[in-house]
Order: structure tokens, then C-alpha cells, then sequence
């Protein structure tokens, strides 16, 4: 869990500023063998999303371990306020945990509560799987815990963005990741989904701002690899390029329509 590369440098990267842009995966398919499919592509890490997707704590237990086979550090996004769960997953050997809708400091330090361990929080001892998965003895895990894992909490509501200053300012919350589409809905009073605007990209970029005023790292969801591209070059340290359902089918789709174009001409 010391090292700068692997698995267990994830936090020192993404906490670094130098990691040059990571590109994870994201799987809500909770099926843990799916995770060791996709994992073998040139993924940074792979989040598994138990908001949205379909994972419970035991399959995404099992997702944990079956992304570490493939050697990628595996990060969940928990359910809305879920944070007991959040301990579970660092337990189970998760390297990072997401929390959706966090839209203040009462937020967030619940939040960083249930991922650190005292002094910062109080997080309660049990990381049984991921003292098997990093190999260190309890005290190392206890004393190295804190830091090589990390607390994304999501900003993706005007209150959160009102709140953003202050959310990065609480101790245990290592970063943030932006949610463009629920922030575009909550813009937008309802009126649109529209993650990928310009009027988005300045939200974007001043977010970017903030982070690096407070030494923490931006994370963001990018709808397809073009807008991941687009997302690195804004700066974001930490980038999605479309989720597993989508990649997906438009594998599926790409070979139908490479066989019915050879089949016609
Ligand atoms: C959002 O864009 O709202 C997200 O939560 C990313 O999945
Ligand atoms: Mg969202």
C-alpha cells in the first residue's frame, strides 16, 4: 500500500496532481467477472456504481477483488447517504469510495467520518479483505489507511456548488467528482439533461479552480471517450469515458455493422 505505481499507489497518483489524467472504468453490470473482462483494457482504475447500477455489498465485495485480479484499483459510488456502506467497501478492499449528492459540510463530514479513522473520523475496524488484498499487517493498514484511500464526495447540485469552498475544506475529503448530468437537471431547474455544454464546461473549469486552490483533485463523468478527451485537456485528474451498458452495446453494434458491410459489398 506504499508504493507510487499499482494498485496500491492509486491515492499517492490521483492526490499527486501528477497522474497525467486517469481513465477509469465505470460498471454498474454487477457481475464480478464482468469487471475482470473490462479491466483488461488500458483502464486506470475501474469504479463500480452502486447508485445507479445494479451491485450489492456482496457482488461489489467481489467486483473489489476481481479488479485487483486485473491489477486496477477499484474505486465504488455508493447510494445516496449510504456511508455505512462506504466503510463496508473500504473494508472489502475498495482504494476509494464516491459519494453521490453530498451538498454540504454536514454532508461531507459525514461522509469523511465513516472513511477515516480517528483522528480524522471514525471509521470502526474490520478491513479484513483488505488486509488479505494489500497484504499488510493491521498496524500498517491502521496507520497508512487514512491516506491510501480516498473520499470523492460528488458535487452535482446548486446547493453543492454554492457549498463547493466549503466541502473542499473539510478534513478527510481528498477530492471531488463532478456529476455534469444531475448538475445540468438542477441548472436547469428541471428544464434540460445537457452535461456537455459550454455554459457546463465554465462550470467545469472554475470547479477545476477551486480544487487546486485547496490541494485536493478533480474528478469528473465523461458521457463518451471524445468528452473524456475533452475533460482531460480541461484538467480533470480523474475521468469516466462512458459506462459499461453503453460500451457495451456499441461494441455489438460496431461488429453487426462491420459484418453486414462486408456481407454487402
Ligand atoms: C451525474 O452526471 O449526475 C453523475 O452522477 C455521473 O453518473
Ligand atoms: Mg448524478
Amino acid at each position: 500500500m506504499s508504493g507510487s505505481t499499482g494498485i496500491d499507489g492509486f491515492a499517492k497518483r490521483i492526490r499527486s496532481g501528477k497522474s497525467g489524467g486517469m481513465i477509469s472504468a465505470w460498471i454498474g453490470i454487477p457481475d464480478p467477472l464482468f469487471v475482470n473482462h473490462l479491466a483488461q483494457e488500458a483502464f486506470d482504475a475501474v469504479v463500480l456504481d452502486m447508485q445507479h447500477g445494479v451491485w450489492d455489498i456482496a457482488s461489489a465485495a467481489n467486483g473489489i477483488g476481481q479488479g485487483r485480479l486485473a491489477g486496477k484499483p477499484v474505486v465504488v459510488r455508493i447510494p445516496v447517504g449510504d456511508f455505512s456502506s462506504a466503510s463496508r467497501l473500504l473494508d472489502a478492499g475498495a482504494s476509494g469510495i464516491i459519494a453521490p449528492m453530498i451538498n454540504s459540510v454536514a454532508d461531507a463530514s459525514a461522509f469523511a467520518k465513516a472513511t477515516k479513522y480517528p483522528p480524522l473520523g471514525e471509521r470502526s475496524w474490520g478491513p479484513t479483505l483488505a488486509m488479505n488484498h494489500t497484504g499488510l499487517p493491521a498496524a500498517t493498514y491502521l496507520a497508512t489507511a487514512n491516506t491510501e484511500t480516498v473520499a470523492i464526495a460528488m458535487i452535482e447540485t446548486r446547493a453543492a456548488l454554492d457549498a463547493a469552498d466549503d466541502i473542499l475544506g473539510v478534513e478527510g475529503i481528498d477530492g471531488i467528482f463532478i456529476g455534469p448530468s444531475d448538475l445540468s437537471i438542477a441548472l436547469s431547474n428541471g428544464a434540460q439533461l445537457a452535461p456537455d455544454t459550454a455554459e457546463m464546461d465554465a462550470v467545469l473549469k472554475a470547479l477545476i479552480t477551486r480544487c487546486r486552490a485547496h490541494g485536493k483533485f478533480a474528478c469528473v463523468f465523461g458521457s463518451n471517450g471524445e468528452r473524456a478527451g475533452e475533460l482531460l485537456k480541461m484538467g480533470f485528474d480523474f475521468v469516466i469515458a462512458g459506462a459499461d451498458t453503453q460500451q457495451l452495446r456499441l461494441g455489438a453494434a460496431s461488429a453487426i455493422s462491420a459484418a453486414r458491410k462486408v456481407q454487402a459489398g
